[in-house]
């Protein structure tokens, strides 16, 4: 096979072109130039590929894409509908986001917050024991990446449920269904969101969903911008219904310094750091893909477009 690696975001291309290879020793793997030489790639690893990549690839089979979310790539211009997509199915994201949603998890359960501004006046005040059942998570999406984080809280004995579309069983949390959404919501204080970005749950981070859930309510957004309302949060923000919120990914990145969240002293922004593809594990999941598409054999992470991820 040829594979091109094509990105107009990755700093170093390089090196990514470089594991390829070395990984596929027995295909060739070269950096996807829009001047240089066209027309013989049957496979490109891509985020955010340049435009033109389509039109001057027209063998192209397989589109191995870099991250999770294919929402960017399902709306490329010019992509055919011959091509078959593969999402990265962890490549080392999954505990980075389970890592994350501790994080600002404990942080609340465990008032760390308050502590620091104690600390800052050199104040030695214990606040309440934790109460694990007062802290249900609730976490929106059950593939790869909600699974690890539901079992990441619950390895913590915190309340644990997923929902999803399909509501399947995650070891060691509650498992809710489409139809489910009103009882899932009502049952939990700490919103997770990892939903893939669809036409359904765009903005599903809504007003009418934080108004149902628990009182006091944290939302933690590792998605993507487009699954929250902005003014909504804010609003819910304002009225004591949601005490604060993590959020990593965002509509416009980077998020513009003129935007409202970064002064918000309820409000964590992070740059789309929770869940970063590194490397070494997503060069050896695309190498053992290509090598069993070779084969004739299935892969898993194939994109359904109708359900667009
Ligand atoms: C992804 C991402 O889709 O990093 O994997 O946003």
């Amino acid at each position: 096979m040829e594979i091109v690696f094509a990105s107009r975001h990755e700093s170093s291309p390089h090196a990514w072109v470089h594991a390829l290879q070395q990984a596929l020793p027995e295909h060739r793997v070269r950096l996807w130039d829009a001047e240089g030489p066209a027309g013989q790639a049957d496979a490109a690893v891509v985020w955010a590929p340049p435009a033109g990549l389509f039109a001057r690839e027209p063998r192209l089979k397989y589109l191995f894409n870099l991250g999770a979310g294919v929402d960017a790539l399902l709306t490329l211009p010019g992509l055919p509908d011959a091509v078959t997509l593969v999402r990265m199915e962890d490549g080392g994201m999954a505990v980075q986001m389970a890592e994350y949603v501790l994080h600002y998890l404990i942080r609340q359960s465990r008032d760390l917050g308050r502590y620091a501004g104690f600390q800052a006046q050199a104040a030695w005040r214990p606040l309440d024991d934790i109460e694990r059942e007062a802290w249900p998570v609730g976490v929106m999406g059950a593939g790869v990446m909600g699974a690890r984080v539901a079992q990441a809280c619950a390895a913590l004995e915190y309340p644990v449920a997923v929902w999803s579309r399909s509501g399947r069983e995650v070891a060691g949390a509650q498992a809710y269904g489409q139809a489910q959404l009103p009882q899932f919501l009502a049952r939990t204080r700490v919103l997770v969101n990892v939903l893939p970005l669809t036409d359904d749950t765009r903005g599903i981070l809504c007003r009418a969903t934080f108004e149902q859930l628990r009182p006091d309510a944290y939302v933690i957004n590792i998605a993507r911008g487009e699954h929250l309302v902005a003014a909504d949060l804010l609003a819910c923000l304002d009225s004591g219904r949601v005490r604060g919120a993590a959020l990593d990914a965002f509509e416009q990145e980077p998020l513009p310094p003129s935007h409202p969240f970064w002064a918000d002293r309820r409000i964590e922004v992070t740059p789309h750091i929770a869940g970063a593809s590194l490397m070494g594990l997503t060069v050896q999941q695309i190498a053992g893909k290509v090598r069993a598409v070779v084969r004739g054999e299935p892969i898993t992470g194939v994109v359904d477009r109708a359900r667009q991820y």
